[in-house]
């Protein structure tokens, strides 16, 4: 099978078009394939598919083979490949996604792609639908966890995948290598959670690093960075618009009047080839 692979700030994926032929089990490929060893090596698997409700829709698999709702970096990819490879002439059209139908759209300078834009909708806040348990049917924001028999406090946004956003002093002194999983695992978060480390350099700059479920340590994370820039509105970090500053590189989001989340950033494609499946 051909496939594409593809990053956005530095969070990697292996693309297949599977418009014509569909795979038995994704999972067991994208398991497969991930390995950065015996595999292509990725983050992830993303998969182009047709739709019946919007243009095309997209599925995506982590490395250990889990289907998750939605990703942010693998939307801005999959938008590029559409528009690079020809599949439509389009910069502007819908994605049916586990988190509902998204509107990624192409962004030129001078005629030249240098990014895309999506609308990633609105954040959900409500505890039982991130989901989070434990803090009641309201919004657990700046609430508190404990893990690796520390406590710690914690905003629970959900971007259709779930998300637990810690603000830390000191980044660097966060051993996330360590406490990632256990936060990933912990019992509140009946899905698991992608989580998010987060130090505020000022008011429209935040420095974050993620332990994404069923990835672990990424080097970016786009959902991530959308759940980020709300939980630092939420408790009067930031403005509602700033750049989340990760490992890969740097998405300038915006959580607008419209409550939806604008996300914008880069999508670059790395190589191509064909693997057996
Ligand atoms: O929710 C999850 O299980 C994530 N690991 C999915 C991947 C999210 C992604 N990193 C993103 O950019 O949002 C692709």
């Amino acid at each position: 099978m051909e496939f594409t692979k593809w990053q956005g700030c530095g969070n990697d994926f292996v693309l297949i078009d599977c418009r014509e032929r569909e795979l038995a089990d994704y999972g067991a490929f994208a398991k497969k394939v991930s390995d950065r060893h015996f595999g292509i090596g990725a983050d992830g698997v993303l998969v182009v598919l047709d739709s019946t409700r919007a243009d095309y829709r997209m599925r995506i698999f982590n490395t250990d083979g889990s289907e998750a709702e939605m990703c942010g970096n693998g939307i801005r990819c999959f938008a590029r490949y559409l528009r690079d490879h020809g599949v439509t002439d389009r910069d502007k059209f819908t994605v049916e996604t586990g988190a509902g139908i998204l509107v990624p759209e192409i962004v030129r300078q001078d005629g030249a792609i240098t990014g895309v834009r999506v609308d990633m909708g609105e954040p959900v806040l409500a505890a039982d639908e991130v989901p989070v348990t434990g803090y009641g049917s309201g919004r657990a924001v700046d609430v508190p966890i404990e893990v690796a028999g520390s406590d710690w406090r914690m905003t629970a946004v959900s971007m259709g995948n779930p998300h637990c956003v810690v603000f830390v002093d000191d980044l660097a002194s966060v051993p996330i290598e360590r406490i990632g999983h256990l936060f990933e695992t912990q019992a509140r978060f009946p899905k698991k959670t992608n989580t998010e480390f987060v130090q505020v350099l000022d008011r429209t700059h935040l420095r974050m690093r993620v332990w994404e479920r069923g990835a672990a340590i990424t080097l970016a994370c786009g959902t991530g960075s959308c759940a980020t820039l709300v939980a630092a509105v939420l408790t009067g970090r930031s403005e509602r618009a700033a750049d989340i500053i990760l490992d890969g590189g740097t998405l300038h989001n915006e959580w607008a009047a419209d409550n939806h989340l604008y996300m914008t950033g880069p999508a670059v494609e790395v190589f191509s080839g064909t693997v057996e499946v």
